[in-house]
Parts: C-alpha cells; sequence; structure tokens
C-alpha cells in the first residue's frame, strides 16, 4: 500500500504535521515526507544548492504564519505614530524562488504599509533560472509598487551588492535582511522606534533560528555578538550588567558585535559613516568592520529584544567565490589593518612568545606576508571621522575579550540552542523490528561516531540494544550517541553521531503502520533485506509494509 497525499493530510491533522510546541517555537514535522523519486531529487538537490530543505520550503508556500517569540512585555508595547519610513534591502546569490518570496511576502504581510516604503532586491548576477525570469514575472503580477529589483551584470559579494541597494534607496531608514529570512510580529516598530530617537542607532533583531532541516521556526535565546581573536564573530550571553535596565526584557542591549546580516540603520548616518568597505569582496568579514566603525566613530550598536527575525541557518556556505578565493582571510585582513592598531600583526612573532596584542597573526602566520589589496581609503575615513582606538573599543564596548583570550571558539546560534538541561527521556527500550524479531543495535561500538546500526538478535542484558527517546525526538543509543541521516544524501543509511540537539537530521517520530519516519529526510527506516543475515537497514518511502515496522519496547 503506497501512501496517498489524500490520507497523508489526514495524517497531517492528527500527528506528524500537527503543530507541535517545543522549547517556544512549533516543528511542523512531517511536511517534509516523500512521495515519490521526484520529491527525492528535488530534496536533494535542494540541499546540493541551497544547503536547506527545498522540498519542505516549497511546500511551506510563500505566507504562513510563525510563532510570536517575542518576551510577553513586548506585547504591551506601543510606539511612536511618527517613525521613520524603511527601505528594505535584500541582496540574493542563487536562492531558492520559495526562501526568498517567503522573505518578501513575510515583510509585506507583517509590515504595516506605512511604514515600508520600499523593498529593493539585488540580484548578485544569480545563475538560476527561477530567481532570473521568473522572479520578474512574478513581482509584476503578484507585487506591482512596492519592489525594485536591481540586476548586477557581475557577482559583486554582499558587501558591494548591499551598497548598490543602499544607493537606490530613498527611505529614511535602511533595513537589510538576508534572502532566506521571515519577520516575525511588529519586527519593524521597535527598530524605527530607537534610530527616531537617536540616529547615531545601529539595531538588530534578535535573529530566530529556522531549522535548515525541517523549517521549523524557533525562539532563540537573547544573545549578543562578540568575537574572537581569529577574527570569527561568535555569540556570548548577555552579562548581568548589561542586562535589566528600567524595562527588564524588552530594553535594547548593547552588543560589541553584530551578526552582519540584519540590522537597520539611517540612510543617511550609513553614508556618513562610511557604508561598507568595498574592496571587500563575496562575504565575510564586513560585520566585524561595521561594528568596530560604528563603536569607535561615535555610534552606538544595540540588539532590540522586541523585534524578532527568523533566519535559515545552514551548516555550510551552498556557493563559492567566483575563482574559489578565500575571501573571508582577505576581508578580515583589510579590516585587521584598518581598525585593530596595535593589536593586529607583528611579523615573525612565534605564537608561543604571543602577548595580547599581536594575536591575529599570531594564530595565523601564513597571514603575515598575504596582500589585501589598497586600504588607503579606509584609513583616510578612520582620521575623518576622528574615530577612537581600538584599545578603547577593547576597554570600553568588549572587556570581556580581554578575558575570553585568544583561543575563543566561534559559536553557531544554533548550538545554544540546547542549553544546559538534557531534553526529557520520553521513552526507553529495545528497538524491535516486527518482522525479523530483531532489534536495532550499533554494528560496531557503540561509542564509534559515524558507525552503522544493524538488525540484531535482540539481547535483553545489552545496554547497548536500549534506545532513549526523548523530547526532542532524538533516539540515543545507551545514553551516548543519536540516530542521525546525513543531510545531503538521504540515499545513505543513518548512523550514529553526537547528539547536536538542533533538530533535524536527529528527528524521528513513531507513526501508524508502527513506522519510524526521518524528519528532515521525509522517509521511514527499513530493513534492507529481512531475510539476510547482515541485518542492514536504510531509509525508503513510507509504504507501511512489514519491513517498515518498528517498536519501541519499554
Ligand atoms: C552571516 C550573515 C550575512 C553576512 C555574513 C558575513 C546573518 C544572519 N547572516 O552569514 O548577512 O553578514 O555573515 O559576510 O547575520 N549573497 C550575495 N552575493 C554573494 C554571496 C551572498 O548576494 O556573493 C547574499 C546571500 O544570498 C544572502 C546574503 O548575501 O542573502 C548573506 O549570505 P549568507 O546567507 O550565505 O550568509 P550567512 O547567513 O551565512
Ligand atoms: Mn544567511
Amino acid at each position: 500500500m503506497l501512501l496517498t497525499r489524500e490520507s497523508f493530510c489526514e495524517e497531517r491533522l492528527k500527528v506528524l504535521c500537527g503543530k507541535e510546541k517545543a522549547r517556544g517555537g512549533f516543528i511542523v514535522l512531517g511536511k517534509g515526507m516523500i512521495f515519490n523519486e521526484r520529491d527525492q531529487e528535488l530534496r536533494d538537490l535542494g540541499y546540493q544548492k541551497h544547503a536547506f530543505n527545498m522540498l519542505i520550503s516549497n511546500r511551506l508556500g510563500y505566507h504562513r504564519d510563525v510563532p510570536d517569540t517575542r518576551n510577553a512585555a513586548c506585547k504591551d508595547r506601543s510606539y511612536p505614530p511618527d517613525l521613520p519610513v524603511a527601505s528594505v534591502v535584500i541582496c540574493f546569490y542563487n536562492e531558492a524562488f520559495s526562501a526568498l518570496l517567503r522573505t518578501v511576502h513575510s515583510v509585506l504581510d507583517r509590515t504595516p504599509a506605512r511604514l515600508l516604503h520600499e523593498i529593493i532586491l539585488v540580484d548578485d548576477d544569480s545563475d538560476f533560472d527561477d530567481v532570473k525570469g521568473e522572479l520578474d514575472e512574478y513581482i509584476q503580477k503578484h507585487l506591482p509598487g512596492k519592489i525594485k529589483v536591481i540586476r548586477n551584470t557581475k557577482r559583486e559579494g554582499l558587501i558591494r551588492g548591499r551598497m548598490i541597494g543602499a544607493a537606490h534607496a530613498t527611505g529614511e531608514v535602511l533595513v537589510f535582511l538576508d534572502s532566506h529570512c521571515e519577520v516575525n510580529v511588529m519586527w519593524l516598530q521597535p527598530l524605527l522606534a530607537a534610530i527616531r530617537e537617536d540616529r547615531q542607532m545601529v539595531v538588530c533583531p534578535v535573529i530566530d533560528i529556522i531549522s535548515a532541516d525541517t523549517l521549523a521556526y524557533s525562539s532563540s535565546p537573547v544573545v549578543r555578538g562578540g568575537f574572537n581573536w581569529g577574527l570569527h564573530f561568535k555569540w556570548d550571553l548577555v552579562p548581568l550588567s548589561e542586562l535589566g535596565g528600567t524595562d527588564g526584557a524588552t530594553a535594547p542591549i548593547k552588543s560589541p558585535t553584530m551578526a552582519g546580516g540584519l540590522f537597520a540603520m539611517n540612510r543617511n548616518y550609513f553614508s556618513e559613516l562610511g557604508q561598507y568597505d568595498s574592496g571587500m569582496d563575496i562575504w565575510g568579514g564586513e560585520n566585524l568592520e561595521i561594528s568596530f566603525r560604528i563603536w569607535m566613530c561615535g555610534g552606538k550598536l544595540f540588539i532590540i529584544p522586541c523585534s524578532r527575525v527568523g533566519h535559515i541557518f545552514r551548516k555550510r556556505r551552498p556557493y563559492g567565490s567566483p575563482e574559489g578565493q578565500d575571501t573571508m582571510t582577505h576581508n578580515s585582513l583589510r579590516l585587521a589593518h584598518v581598525w585593530l592598531d596595535e593589536y593586529k600583526v607583528r611579523l615573525n612573532l612565534s605564537p608561543r612568545r604571543m602577548d595580547d596584542k599581536e594575536q591575529y597573526f599570531s594564530l595565523r602566520p601564513d597571514l603575515r606576508t598575504r596582500s589585501y589589496g589598497n586600504i588607503s581609503e579606509r584609513v583616510e575615513l578612520r582620521k575623518k571621522l576622528d574615530c577612537k582606538s581600538f584599545k578603547w573599543y577593547l576597554d570600553n564596548i568588549y572587556p570581556e575579550m580581554q578575558i575570553s583570550g585568544p583561543n575563543a571558539k566561534p559559536q553557531q546560534p544554533i548550538f545554544i540552542n540546547r542549553g544546559p538541561k538534557r531534553p526529557k527521556v520520553l521513552q526507553r527500550g529495545r528497538l524491535y523490528h516486527l518482522q525479523t524479531h530483531k532489534c536495532l543495535a550499533a554494528q560496531g561500538r557503540p561509542s564509534q561516531k559515524g558507525g552503522l546500526v544493524v538488525l540484531k538478535a535482540c539481547d535483553y542484558s545489552d545496554p547497548n540494544q536500549i534506545w532513549i527517546y526523548n523530547e526532542e525526538h532524538e533516539l540515543v543509543l545507551n545514553n551516548l550517541l543519536c540516530l542521525d541521516m546525513s543531510e545531503t544524501r538521504s540515499s545513505d543509511p543513518p548512523r550514529l553521531m553526537k547528539c547536536h540537539g538542533s533538530g533535524g537530521s536527529q528527528q524521528w517520530t513513531f507513526g501508524r503502520n508502527n513506522r519510524l519516519y526521518q524528519v528532515s529526510v521525509g522517509q521511514c527506516l527499513r530493513a534492507v533485506d529481512p531475510l539476510s543475515r547482515r541485518g542492514f537497514v536504510a531509509m525508503a518511502i513510507c509504504d507501511g509494509s512489514s519491513s517498515q515496522q518498528w517498536h519501541l519496547e519499554g
């Protein structure tokens, strides 16, 4: 019996696709179900091209509700009627059509028309047909009026791309977004209100997490931006001294740096402050550069907890640079030479003799001789704006940096999701395969990362056949590793990996017909050849057959 779309939809209402509350977010658990080879191709192609689940993104369509993740106190706030108007600038390169349009529609659906001056889409010379031809057609047909599309005739990268977008903008405030975002309720008003109070305020929303595997939207904790001496952005907990204020959870939070993609700033101030360094290419580093420049040259950078915007966080970047250059390093070098003063390079310094003023090049000795282009205009700009020293910045804006030391690791917001608490255990027992009467176990050592799982004779005394099923929908073997699926190749068999706590590839649900469904792959676990002694298992289209029937025995 093949599962039809109808029976799937029926099921949707019950368990699989039902909105399930989990840690302040909603998980759409069954949206990725694979019905045929076309679905599977679309899913796998999506991962290759975009590094997220395009099948689910397409099925979600261009409009959807997202959970209101704001602190309850934000809901009572009101904002002045005379807020400045915004130009939203979205730069994109080979973006998935559905993700781009959901970004645009979420802005249109959740922004009062009087505050939205325009949306400017900058196509950074994409290669994919849909975001080229079909986009214009769609906009002409469905969105006449407020949307401008600008096409770069060559790939510029997101930094010059945003500058091009800003040059076409005419609203009082610029708001930058990535091309795979969904804005939340009342997202814009708190940002505009802060800029209305002080035109030198640059403000960021809290960036909520949209899972790359399931597209589930969930709340992020309020964290702020930092960086390490490798010049990588990282998230930091907000020190108690910076929390609170007169209005507690809703007050703006001073942030030493920004993540980069999502922020709002007075348009003229953006120009006065020197926009971006146009010598920076494609991706990376511009976020720290503008953060240092804001603080050192008289501005302020804050996160506004009552403004929330979801962003698809991917595990890899799906595109390279035109000539394969490492643009992050190129861009970081430029910023180090303009802004880091004595805290940057001193040639020939061995890492062992490192002192805290020479960490950047000490950590990356290969960089001492690398060229980074002409930076004289940016050095001029720093003089013209009469900016303070990097020491001042560290002492006053990021004193924690001196303590955290040179080896602080970069951190993705996705990993702070789990928090210190272990997820609650829902069930514990053997994973029994009904057809073969065997149990699912590690092929080799259960503690070996990347190891396969196979069907073995059930051994009731063996702890290595004991699985925990928890509230995060993870299956954890012998309290050690999680059952995990490769994100790009759904034809690979599941394996045991460290539990990452961010759902997707490690989320499993038990459905009807005793099936065991993998949420990001959209398929069911089955015995490959029930008669074989080797006991291999793999994923397959859910068909209710006996090779796909499992029971978690407590
Ligand atoms: C983060 C930022 C991103 C940027 C980057 C550092 C967030 C949520 N995202 O990386 O905005 O600051 O750090 O540079 O803070 N794009 C182009 N042309 C290109 C490459 C990218 O237009 O050549 C677009 C891309 O389609 C996307 C945006 O630029 O809309 C950011 O790129 P990303 O999403 O790959 O960057 P991300 O989120 O990993
Ligand atoms: Mn992004």
